[in-house]
């Protein structure tokens, strides 16, 4: 009897531990399945992940909504709902995959792909799918946002998985992968509602891994493209401008499983930091198959600006806020 108390109460500690210290999938409050995270600090010093949202035990990727989370201490976050849905579009009704956001001239803006149709795995000739890139501005950082130009930038070609950088001097560039999967970029008009000339295909230094997520960002006076190599491991290029060329640095974060994966990368209080999804048994629910959740690790660079290695942790960034210290504070 002793030895089963005492067994029990192993059971409860170790349960405790495990619920203060892990800390992925982050827990947003409620069974959401979230992925495609895209990590924003805002002038309100909150950190904000614009997600896309899987169905309950989705298939395909068909997907009706974008959420938005904010936090402080990344561990607690605030779940503000939908902020758009493809019902919120005249021009598309699905795939409501992988968004960005940015502020810029005092608004929010939500950039987001979307389209209609079907895509027939088996035979792809009878595809009708489509796919392009809209933009939804707000007054407030976590929505609601309300489509900006009531159609995609252009129809033709095929624009998925959208990204917006602005560059210390304001000028605002949206990165995607378009036709045969390669990578694009076009400056964005200061207004954010089209873009300045054409877009046109990054140089990449002759390797060009394909396919989806693209995020860039600036440290120091590099500039990082970063991406899912052929949809899977997390890889970066850098370069001394936002438009390339770019030169390949390899892998940061493995692949899991053989399943897509797709990040953001943002500092926060002075600590650089990873958001991404992972594919996980759902044992709260009736679903039998792995679902996205989204995850978050630190991330550290070396001398030379390189990124290092991340593993996927149950931990996470559990303890952010004792951890790392606000700045002003260093
Ligand atoms: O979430 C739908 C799609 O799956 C995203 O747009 C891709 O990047 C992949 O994560």
């Amino acid at each position: 009897m002793k030895k089963v108390g005492f067994n029990f109460l192993l059971l409860v500690l170790g349960f405790g531990v495990s619920t203060c210290f892990a800390q992925n999938p982050l827990n947003f409050g409620s069974n959401i399945r979230t992925a495609d995270p895209s990590a924003h600090v805002w002038q309100d010093g909150k950190m904000y992940l614009y997600t896309s949202h899987d169905e309950e035990c989705q298939e395909d990727f068909h997907m009706k909504n974008w959420h938005t989370f904010s936090s402080t201490d990344l561990v607690s976050w605030v779940d503000h709902g939908p902020s758009l849905s493809v019902d919120d579009l005249s021009w598309a009704d699905n795939y409501a995959w992988a968004p960005d956001a940015a502020y810029k001239n005092g608004k929010y803006y939500l950039v987001f792909p979307a389209g209609s149709g079907f895509k027939d795995r088996k035979n792809p000739e009878r595809s009708t799918k489509w796919m392009g890139i809209g933009i939804a501005v707000s007054d407030s950082p976590t929505g609601p946002f309300k489509d900006a130009i009531g159609g995609p930038l252009w129809r033709e070609p095929y624009a998925n998985d959208p990204s917006l950088f602005i560059d210390d001097d304001g000028k605002a560039y949206l990165y995607f992968h378009g036709k045969n999967a390669d990578y694009y970029v076009a400056e964005m008009a200061d207004d954010l509602l089209s873009i300045k000339g054409e877009f046109r295909k990054m140089d990449m230094g002759g390797y060009e891994p394909k396919m989806e997520g693209p995020w860039v960002f600036k440290r120091n006076d590099n500039y990082y493209f970063t991406m899912p190599e052929n949809n899977r491991m997390l890889a970066y290029y850098m370069a001394k401008s936002p438009k390339g060329p770019w030169t390949y640095k390899g892998s940061f974060m493995d692949e899991e499983s053989n399943s897509n994966n797709h990040h953001s990368i943002v500092e926060y209080k002075g600590q650089w930091l990873l958001f991404y999804h992972r594919w996980l048994a759902t044992t709260d629910t009736g679903c039998k198959k792995k679902q996205r959740h989204s995850a978050a690790e630190y991330l550290y660079f070396n001398g030379d600006g390189t990124i290092q290695k991340v593993r996927r942790t149950d931990k996470g960034v559990a303890g952010f806020s004792t951890n790392v210290k606000p700045l002003s504070e260093k």
